[in-house]
């Protein structure tokens, strides 16, 4: 049996301050602007607010260049703001958890501008290195062939030090050594203050990139990522990884390791919430379900069979052991209406289906923000649009280099609008007001042209919105174990358009809306169907054939509240929900 907790049973949202809300009026969102919107948390009805980095930052990488661990962020408020977030959000039964990001810091944290110093204290805290064959101009070539996760080398040379440091995303996020006691324990620290400070919890960032290899040796570069078999769980990974949950967390708090490159299996060892492994895992691997073997810029279609796939496994591996995270939608990716279902004629049914499905896995599903008023991709009419620094980059490697074949930046375009991180980046939109009601001022990042159609008060007052549909999920999963708790299984496995699973939950007690088991215990079903596609198939489900089943949920209008027999006609991405 499944142990109870109660981040099992909470609805995530996460906020990406800097395009939530802004009370300033500086065109970027703020804490306080957060503050404002508690009440629509409340309202929608979410347990968590996952926070992004809201730390003090140069900002080369929005925050996930973190220059001290213990200050907000002046653009973002005042600690003050902050502590008052906190309280607002514990008076509402809400809770918080914070964005942490310990693989690497800023290069303008005080531990690497001793570090380049060579200050022996601090000499060590992240990885330095001589240059490979040291020539005349005393740099030579970076000390191994890795590739950064945001284009070129992982190495850079600093003169002021004389040495190459490593850094897995940006120049600007030196890696930090884990190696070193030191800089483990500091990071012990900085955590359980914040845990002092009355947190919920953490979501830690690419905390599976924190072990490089004794020598740090080459990769095959043939393998996608230059080095990644060398520095995705690492030899030390694991190992870190118990020892931080160990020393600073309990199966109390909420833990979220955000790991790339995991499937289920390798999940297994991160996972414990018995306190020596964190709570879930952000993993990528159904967001590669439309991705060719190029990576994230080889845009194709979304292979469905791919996905049952990839979701089934993950439910099938942690059934007994860990606990899934459910997500389609976060800062990182692009809007997944747009994404796995239709931004134009079928939004708001395909936002609906998308919804269905994500609340009825067995997992602790999050929310992004936007999402629940099926915000979508926006456009990128030139490159000086782009914000993100990995599409960025993307592009000026695209254009400069021969690794990608495009020569023009209208040939790039259509990539850039599929999979840059800035279609999650555009303001919040609350209303028709210009900037979609997001600022007084002139916002950070353009607003999506829709916001005048799509946009949370027109949500609010229309009772067949997507934000009500949510608000439907949300109350539905807190009302009912089986959503949280009910086991998996798989239906309709070749079925190229037809998502269809059962949900199984057999308990002791009475339990509304149950039938009775041999053994007299309870056991309640669900049966899930959803059309990933704009056709109307007609399917066959053997689970429902020859039963009666009444419709819990579903997103489209004039369905019988009783199904009889599995024979199903669905509409354009149709989802419904039975209860035989
Ligand atoms: O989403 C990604 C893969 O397509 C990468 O862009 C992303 O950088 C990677 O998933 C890791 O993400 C996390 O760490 C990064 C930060 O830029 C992301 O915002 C964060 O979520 C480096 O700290």
């Amino acid at each position: 049996d499944l142990e109870r907790q109660w981040w099992k049973e909470a609805v995530v949202y996460q906020i990406y301050p800097r395009s939530f809300n802004d009370a300033s009026g500086d065109g970027i969102g703020d804490i306080p602007g957060i503050l404002e919107k508690v009440d629509y948390l409340a309202d929608l009805g979410v347990d968590v607010v996952w926070l992004n980095p809201v730390y003090e930052s140069p900002m080369a990488d929005n925050g996930y260049d973190i220059a001290d661990y213990r200050s907000i962020h002046p653009e973002f408020g005042t600690m003050d703001d902050w502590e008052r977030l906190l309280e607002a959000l514990h008076d509402r039964d809400m809770r918080l958890i914070m964005d942490l990001v310990v693989n690497h810091t800023s290069d303008e944290h005080e531990w690497f501008v001793r570090s380049r110093e060579g200050d022996p204290e601090y000499a060590d805290y992240y990885y330095w290195r001589a240059g490979r064959d040291d020539g005349s101009d005393g740099t030579g070539q970076p000390p191994n062939n890795w590739e950064s996760f945001f284009e070129g080398s992982t190495w850079s040379y600093d003169e002021q030090r004389g040495e190459y440091y490593l850094h897995l995303f940006d120049e600007k996020q030196p890696d930090l050594n884990w190696r070193n006691e030191a800089v483990r324990e500091e990071v012990y620290d900085l955590m359980e203050w914040w845990l002092e400070k009355g947190i919920d919890g953490f979501r830690m960032d690419v905390i599976n990139l924190i072990s490089k290899p004794e020598g740090l040796p080459d990769g095959d570069p043939d393998e996608g990522l230059t080095g990644a078999e060398h520095f995705m769980n690492g030899p030390r990974a694991e190992e870190y990884v118990t020892e931080l949950c160990e020393r600073v967390l309990s199966e109390e708090e909420m833990s979220v390791g955000e790991m790339v490159g995991v499937d289920a299996e390798t999940a297994r060892q991160y996972v414990d919430e018995g306190g020596d492994g964190f709570s879930m895992l952000i993993h990528f691997e159904h967001m590669s379900v439309d991705t060719g073997d190029g990576g994230k810029w080889d845009v194709t279609d979304l292979d469905l069979l791919e996905l049952k796939e990839v979701i089934t496994d993950w439910q099938e591996t942690l059934a007994d052991e860990g606990w899934n995270c459910l997500y389609l939608s976060n800062h990182d990716q692009p809007r997944a209406v747009s994404r796995f279902g239709d931004d134009e004629e079928y939004r708001r049914e395909s936002a609906k289906m998308l919804a269905t499905f994500l609340f009825t896995l067995q997992g602790t599903p999050f929310v992004y923000q936007g999402q629940e008023i099926g915000m979508t991709n926006t456009s990128f009419e030139t490159p000086a649009e782009i914000h993100d620094v990995e599409a960025a980059n993307f592009v000026e490697t695209a254009l400069e280099s021969d690794e990608y074949p495009y020569d023009t930046y209208e040939e790039v375009r259509p990539i850039v609008e599929a999979r840059s991180r800035d279609n999650a980046r555009t303001p919040m939109q609350w209303s028709d007001e210009p900037a979609a009601g997001f600022t007084d001022g002139d916002p950070w990042i353009g607003a999506n042209d829709d916001y005048e159609e799509v946009n949370v008060a027109a949500a609010r007052s229309d009772a067949d919105s997507i934000w009500h549909y949510y608000r439907e999920l949300i109350d539905l999963r807190e009302r009912r174990d089986i959503f949280v708790y009910g086991d998996y299984e798989l239906l309709l496995p070749d079925h190229p358009e037809v998502f269809a699973y059962r949900r199984t939950l057999e308990s002791e007690g009475t339990d509304g809306g149950a039938s009775e088991t041999d053994d007299g215990g309870d056991r309640e079903e669900l049966i899930v169907v959803c059309n990933f596609a704009d056709g109307e198939p007609t399917v066959d489900v053997p689970a429902l054939a020859g039963r009666e089943a009444d419709l819990l949920v579903g997103n489209y209008g004039g369905v019988a509240d009783r199904q009889s027999g599995g024979e199903l006609e669905l509409r354009p991405y149709e989802a419904r929900v039975y209860e035989p």
